[in-house]
């Protein structure tokens, strides 16, 4: 791994990119532009923070998330990949799959003419578990951050034989009361409602909290709009290239079990998944790539 110094050269933009270590060994982009800032870890290529310029943090990040290699970190932006959820047929797997707890490079950085910042993150071969997953895959992760931020996801198909894989932007949104916001756009989606062992279900009008909430929506494709009247805003979360979003709030029981959400963690938290998961995973010809895109915007909404 290159040493911080090596990478603020290679890739750091003075009063813009810069490379950091933390007391665990973890290393952390800080980016800070005109617009906004951010910070990814480069395990995972984890975004932990995204805060446009006068604005409130958009991503929750759990104040007992802990930094300890090849753990998953609670909050931000996990990358779910090459499966979601538990794997198919290998309990001992991680759940999500390898890529979100792996060490992954920095291959690009750059300003671009709108004044956003352009991360690329790329894993590499040397952090693909052998055990867990043979095929000759390759996955990127684009960012551009700046009022607005974008994650594409990118999979490519270098073998000679198709792939499937399930994937998910896990994303963590930070709401001023999760017992008060509404998500719109999942009206008349069918889902699995994994609270109840994955029955389906059909969503009638907007969706809101009041107990352990965790939902696959299929073919939902439709922008989501995360509705907080206490912050007086609103995160809208458009897509491409996935079908299924995933609903999830822990509740205060599972949330108590998971340990790392903290003291009414789960108050304050909305996760919003844009997946291929369930039905909706992803086969990939020989030689195919497949773009997972999301772009999250805000916009203000009086009381
Ligand atoms: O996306 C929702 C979910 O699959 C839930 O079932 C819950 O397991 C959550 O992900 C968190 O998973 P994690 O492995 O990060 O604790």
């Amino acid at each position: 791994m290159e040493s911080i110094s090596e990478l603020n050269r290679r890739h750091g933009i003075p009063n813009q990119v810069s490379f950091c270590q933390d007391a665990h060994g973890f290393i952390h982009v800080e980016v800070n532009n005109p617009q906004s800032s951010a910070r990814i870890a480069l395990q995972g290529a984890q975004l932990t923070s995204w805060v446009p310029k006068g604005e409130e943090a958009v991503i929750w990040l759990s104040k007992q998330a802990s930094f300890l290699k090849g753990k998953s970190i609670r909050g931000g932006a996990p990358v779910c990949w090459p499966w979601f959820g538990p794997h198919e047929s290998q309990g001992d797997f991680p759940a999500h799959g390898f890529a979100r707890t792996a060490l992954w490079e920095i291959s690009g950085v750059e300003t671009q003419a709108d004044g956003t910042t352009r991360l690329v993150f790329c894993l590499p071969e040397t952090s693909v578990p052998k055990n867990q997953w043979s095929h000759a895959t390759t996955l990127e992760s684009r960012m551009t951050i700046g009022s607005h931020l974008e994650v594409d996801l990118v999979t490519r198909n270098l073998g000679s034989q198709p792939v499937t894989i399930g994937q998910a932007l896990h994303t963590y949104f930070q709401v001023g009361d999760v017992r008060t916001i509404r998500l719109l756009g999942l009206e008349e989606c069918v889902y699995l409602d994994k609270v109840e062992g994955g029955v389906r279900k059909v969503q009638e009008g907007a969706v809101s909290f009041t107990q352990e909430t965790d939902r696959i929506y299929l073919e939902a494709t439709e922008d989501v709009l995360i509705e907080d009247p206490l912050m007086r805003r609103q995160i809208r979360i458009t897509k491409k290239g996935s079908a299924s979003t995933v609903v999830w709030n822990p509740w205060i029981e599972k949330s108590a079990k998971l340990g790392d959400l903290g003291d009414e963690g789960y108050l304050h938290m909305v996760c919003v998944e844009n997946a291929n998961a369930a039905e909706d995973r992803i086969t990939l010809a020989p030689g195919a790539e497949h773009h997972l895109w999301v772009r999250y915007s805000l916009a203000p909404i009086s009381r």
